[in-house]
Order: structure tokens, then C-alpha cells, then sequence
């Protein structure tokens, strides 16, 4: 048994995990801090990217929150407009219960109710227009961590196969897509 093998039937089902860094965590020069935090997990990153987030993005990642009162400053905050940093980087981190290890270090949504020993926690903060700059996001569930790492990555960008493809043609070149 490899030592992958013997995580697992230790530690529980393997997941995979979104994780961004938002555009606070980068204008503040907080990303090393943030991996050196998240590396206590012992996950792997399977997926990297700074992505510049358009609107659509935004709004797609964040769908389940439209209609709440916050969900215009979030998709403003999310696109970098706060912070004069128009980008996030995106990461995919795997590993036995990835989920709910990063959900734990990440801390609290609300970053005064997060433990000062999370990401959230030690650099989050609630503006006085009350919007939350938690410095980071990581998936809440299985089917989320799926929906929302189909929206960040192509399957190219990921380093391991991890859900069904499909061959479409493009302008005439076979492109690789989520199924
Ligand atoms: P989490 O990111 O902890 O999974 P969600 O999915 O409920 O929490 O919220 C997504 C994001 O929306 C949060 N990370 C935060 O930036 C923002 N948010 C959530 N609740 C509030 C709130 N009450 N006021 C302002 N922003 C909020």
C-alpha cells in the first residue's frame, strides 16, 4: 500500500477542493502566508491559475447567493475593483477529505466570528460599508467543489483526470471539455 493508499483508509474519502485567493489576499502580499497555511493540510495542488474574474464568472461562481443583499458589493470585491488588483489565483487541492481540512483553516465566513488561527481570521476584516474581505474561498461541498472547478479549469489545467470529457471542434481544432 502507497502511502496515498494508506491516507485514505485512514483519513477518509479523497476530494478535490477550490480554492481562491482573493484580491485582498494579493494586494496585501498575503499569498505565501496563505500556502504556508493551507500546506498544513498535507493536500496536493493539482491546479493553478491567476485568472482576471470578468463579471460573468463572478456571478456564476457566486450564483447560489444572487438576490441577497451583499451579492453586488461581492461580485465587485470577487472582480478586484476594491482593491485595484483585478485578479484571483485559483488553486485545486486534493487529498483524503480535502473539503472540509481547507474549510477549517480557511475559518469563519463572517472574518470577526473566524478563530484567529485561520486565514480568515488573521487577515480578514468587514469594511465600514460592511462588505467581508475573508482573503479566500474554498468549496463548501462535493457537488460544489465538482461545479465550481469545471468553471475555473479547462481539464488540460488540471494535472490528473479527475471527471468525464468530451472532443468538441472548434474553429476547425478538437478541443478537450468538461462533459
Ligand atoms: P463561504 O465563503 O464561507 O462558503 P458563503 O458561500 O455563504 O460563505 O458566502 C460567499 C461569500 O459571500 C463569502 N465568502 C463572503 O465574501 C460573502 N458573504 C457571505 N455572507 C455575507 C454577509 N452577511 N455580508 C457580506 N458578505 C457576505
Amino acid at each position: 500500500m502507497d502511502d496515498t493508499q494508506k491516507d485514505i483508509e485512514e483519513e477518509g474519502e479523497m476530494q478535490q477542493t477550490l480554492v481562491l485567493i482573493k484580491p485582498d489576499g494579493l494586494k496585501k502580499s498575503l499569498t505565501g502566508n496563505i500556502l504556508t497555511k493551507l500546506s498544513e493540510t498535507r493536500l496536493t495542488i493539482i491546479g493553478s491559475r491567476v485568472v482576471c474574474v470578468s463579471r460573468e464568472l463572478a456571478e456564476k461562481h457566486y450564483e447560489q447567493l444572487k438576490g441577497r443583499p451583499f451579492f453586488d458589493d461581492l461580485i465587485v470585491y470577487i472582480q478586484g475593483k476594491h482593491h485595484h488588483c483585478e485578479r484571483v489565483l485559483a488553486l485545486v487541492y486534493q487529498g483524503p477529505v480535502a473539503i472540509q481540512k481547507v474549510r477549517t483553516i480557511a475559518g469563519a465566513t463572517n472574518p470577526e466570528e473566524a478563530e484567529p488561527t485561520t486565514i480568515r481570521g488573521a487577515y480578514g476584516r468587514i469594511t465600514t460599508k460592511g462588505v467581508y474581505e475573508n482573503v479566500i474561498h474554498a468549496s463548501s461541498s462535493p457537488s460544489e467543489s465538482e461545479r465550481e472547478i469545471k468553471l475555473w479549469f479547462k481539464p488540460e489545467e488540471i494535472v490528473v483526470p479527475l471527471y468525464p470529457t468530451k472532443k468538441v471542434i472548434k474553429d476547425r481544432i478538437e478541443i478537450t471539455e468538461w462533459a
